[in-house]
């Protein structure tokens, strides 16, 4: 679905919104990162100020920690508190059964790591991100340890990619975790996604994917006819 920019980003804060509303007193929160993302933070804050009071939450991304500090949100860690009630955030994509392809953001390990450290994850997300199969609009990042990028490049081909290492406004993107990213389209498509995964982290040097399979527990879609929960 193609939507003019601004009703696109009414639906994300719409998703966002929601999301913040299901955020209890005493809870610790896993936060997102990417635009939708900023709305849940934004809207989070708001509640901070109107009396609500959680426990602390852990940002998936530098950017997320600095937004989240400047709304007013009590920022913790995951050693002080490895587990946490619900991580909220954005993806790039989103399948009938609900496995996501992430990072296009460049944030995917953290988030990985927040989610699946949280004992819900729900996705907020406007309708573009809805696809019959992932891969279909983004390609899978895979992070990977700068030392050994070669080689996985070659190990990525040879798994049916075009592997590229990302480039942000003419330089190379490093991760918050100091990591390359190589983005992967698959000209045959992703038949399952569940054994790519599985593969590509057989590969020495492959720090994470961005696939998310049967992580999220929800998806809160906003749209032209409002909020739809999945499932
Ligand atoms: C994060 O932000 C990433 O995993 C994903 O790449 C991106 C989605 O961004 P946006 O909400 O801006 O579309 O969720």
């Amino acid at each position: 679905m193609t939507a003019h920019t601004s009703e696109q980003d009414n639906w994300k804060k719409a998703a966002g919104e929601a999301a913040a509303q299901l955020v209890q007193d005493g809870m610790l929160i896993g936060l997102g990162t990417g635009s939708t993302a900023n709305y849940f933070i934004q809207a989070l804050g708001l509640r901070l100020q109107a009396g609500l009071q959680i426990a602390g939450a852990v940002p998936s991304s530098n950017a997320s920690h600095d937004l989240a500090a400047q709304v007013g949100i009590p920022l913790t860690t995951l050693d002080a508190h490895p587990e946490l009630d619900l991580y909220i955030d954005g993806a790039d994509e989103i399948d009938p059964e609900l496995r996501l392809l992430k990072g296009a953001g460049g944030a995917l390990v953290r988030e990985k790591i927040v989610a699946s450290s949280a004992q819900r994850f729900i996705v907020i997300a406007d309708p573009s991100k809805q696809v019959s199969h992932l891969g279909q609009n983004f390609p899978v990042p895979v992070e990977v340890t700068p030392f050994g990028v070669s080689p996985v490049l070659k190990h990525l081909q040879a798994l049916g990619a075009s592997a590229q290492i990302r480039v942000k406004n003419g330089s190379t993107f490093i991760s918050d975790n100091s990591n390359l990213i190589v983005d992967c389209r698959f000209p045959q498509g992703i038949s399952d996604p569940s054994s790519l995964d599985a593969r590509i982290h057989q590969i020495v040097g492959v720090v994470e994917t961005g696939l998310f399979i049967h992580m999220a527990s929800q998806v809160i879609i906003g749209g032209p006819n409002g909020l739809q929960y999945l499932p």
